[in-house]
């Protein structure tokens, strides 16, 4: 029984090896691809491994023992780990398996030539059909896309001769707004100079004035301490003499006065922007003023705030006078008249007058001192807005519009550069994909990719973005985006979009094959060139020669 199996393996193995060998002498090798059957036929020398390590007779070519390291000598056997099966898959479209796959009971082509005889049946044709009415479905749309890329091409060749168009006039626009910003520019820094200059000199005022004051301050200190120092050498005098000031009560009377005038300075300061503030309405309704705010500012103040000549009195305004002239009785304050004394003002009903060659009380002294510094200070706490000022602010404010004015024209101009210094494809035909985002959803996020500007992945209402347009990559068919969010521990993110040919825009399989780095693939008329329509083209006829090739055999 033993016997008789092997003796009918010796007779399979006899035949197949007779198979083999007929194949070799007819050149249709097990396994071998067509363009390298030269290699494996040719009379008269032997058969040399491709890379070039051996020699070796024909007949050890498919013999089932691997003689090179390359696996060349074995196509059609599974004897090399790394040997090469051809499968023609007439009917079909070939293609090539690992030889590991030889033999090994599944039917890896469709033709069955990777198995013995009688093992697989032919499918080719069957899947050659389906491939043959894919591909006709595929080259019907790009037919209908290339129609849409002629129209894309015509919509090109417009836009890029209104963007020409476009950017000469907004180079015009652009020059003689640059005159009129140039020389807004000029009249704003003269302005801006003018106020430097007078702010220098206001500032050297108001130094020599604080100077002034605390000089003044000191002086008054120094009077006090004299006029405290005359009182207690002095014996107490009656009530009718002439200097009836009581040190003590006068220095709380000058407490309350000072306190008296501050309150009225106050009064005075607000008074003075009552004005300015009225002014400036009267300017705004186009009203002549005859009036300098300043002086009418200082005007109002000398109501509330008597001159050196007219020391203040309590209820200091309108009282003022009442109190001088009480009742018009002259005799009521006769001592105002003396020559020899100055009336200062009244405490408790009583007159204090004082000698003119006296020093004046120190409460009066501090206090005038320190009106005339809030007299001084009022206008330039709040400046009216005069005409000088106004036009001032007009002509800052006329730089600013046409500065605004300028940049806009620069945006445009660079937008318009931008765009035509772009690589649109091929006669331009991705030209209207300049204003478009094309998007799809994968898994939660929606991926948008705007061509020739930049791609990003949203989530609800967050977007991180994947890259800004860098250009095209393998020969015009990918578009590559690069430097987009940085990726945590990772690369910045970026983006490759493989453009095909397509009836209409898709964003399809979009992946993220390694951390943070993302490819996609996208359809647009605009890649269905005439190169596209002619493979597909050669892909169907290729088809239907199979076909033939396939019912012939
Ligand atoms: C987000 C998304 C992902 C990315 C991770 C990286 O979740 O952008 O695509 O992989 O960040 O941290």
């Amino acid at each position: 029984m033993v016997g008789r199996t092997l003796w009918v393996a010796g007779l399979v193995l006899l035949l197949c090896t007779q198979q083999l060998s007929a194949s070799a002498v007819t050149g249709t090798l097990r396994g071998v691809d067509p363009a390298l059957a030269e290699r494996y036929t040719s009379k008269g020398s032997s058969f040399k491994c491709f890379d070039g390590s051996k020699s070796m007779p024909h007949k050890r070519i498919n013999d089932n023992y691997c003689d090179c390291i390359d696996g060349s000598d074995e196509p059609g056997s599974s004897a090399c780990w790394n040997g090469r099966f051809y499968c023609r898959n007439r009917g079909y479209e070939p293609k090539v398996v690992n030889s590991s796959m030889v033999d090994d009971g599944i039917c890896d082509c469709c033709d069955g030539t990777d198995e013995q005889p009688g093992k697989c049946m032919d499918t080719c044709l069957e899947a050659g059909a389906a491939a043959r009415a894919e591909l006709k479905a595929r080259t019907a749309a790009a037919v209908a896309g290339a129609r849409v890329r002629d129209g894309y091409i015509k919509r090109a060749k417009i836009a890029r001769a209104e963007w020409d168009a476009h950017l000469k006039r907004v180079d015009m626009k652009h020059a003689e707004q640059k005159k009129k910003a140039d020389a807004a520019k000029a009249k704003k820094e003269a302005v801006e100079a003018a106020e430097k200059q007078e702010r220098e000199v206001r500032e050297a005022r108001e130094k020599v004035e604080r100077e002034e004051r605390e000089k003044a301050q000191k002086e008054a200190e120094a009077a006090k301490q004299l006029e405290e120092s005359k009182l207690s050498k002095v014996e107490p005098q009656d009530s009718d003499s002439v200097t009836s000031v009581a040190s003590s009560g006068a220095d709380q009377a000058g407490a309350v006065d000072t306190q008296n005038l501050a309150d009225e300075v106050a009064a005075a300061s607000k008074a003075a922007n009552e004005v300015a503030q009225q002014q400036q309405q009267e300017q705004a309704a186009g009203q002549a003023q005859e009036l300098d705010p300043d002086e009418e500012a200082k005007q109002r103040l000398a109501q509330w705030v008597h001159s050196s000549d007219e020391p203040p009195v309590e209820g200091a305004g309108e009282g003022a006078e009442e109190a001088t002239t009480a009742g018009g009785d002259e005799s009521a304050a006769p001592e105002a008249q003396d020559d020899d004394v100055e009336y200062v003002g009244e405490e408790d009903g009583e007159e204090i007058l004082i000698h003119p060659n006296e020093p004046a009380p120190s409460w009066w002294s501090k206090g005038k001192a320190w009106v005339l510094s809030k007299l001084q200070r009022a206008p330039s706490s709040s400046p009216p807005e005069d005409a000088e000022t106004a036009a001032r602010t007009a002509i800052k404010a006329a730089f600013t519009k046409e500065q605004n004015k300028l940049t806009e024209l620069e945006r445009e101009k660079q937008e318009l550069e931008r765009k035509l210094g772009l690589d649109l494809g091929p006669e331009g035909a991705f030209m209207p994909l300049i204003d478009r985002c094309i998007e799809a959803n994968v898994d939660k996020y929606t991926y948008s990719v705007c061509p020739f500007k930049d791609a990003h992945q949203k989530d609800g209402g967050a977007q991180t973005k994947l890259g800004g347009w860098s250009g095209w990559e393998s020969n015009g068919s990918v578009m590559s985006f690069t430097n987009g969010q940085g990726c945590w521990n990772g690369p910045a993110r970026s983006i490759t979009v493989t453009v095909v040919c397509g009836q209409d825009e898709a964003l399809m399989n979009v992946l993220e094959p390694n951390r943070c780095e993302y490819i996609a693939t996208m359809t647009t008329p605009a890649a269905c060139t005439p190169a596209v329509l002619s493979a597909l083209q050669g892909d169907i006829t290729r088809g239907e020669q199979d076909v033939l090739d396939h019912t012939e055999l």
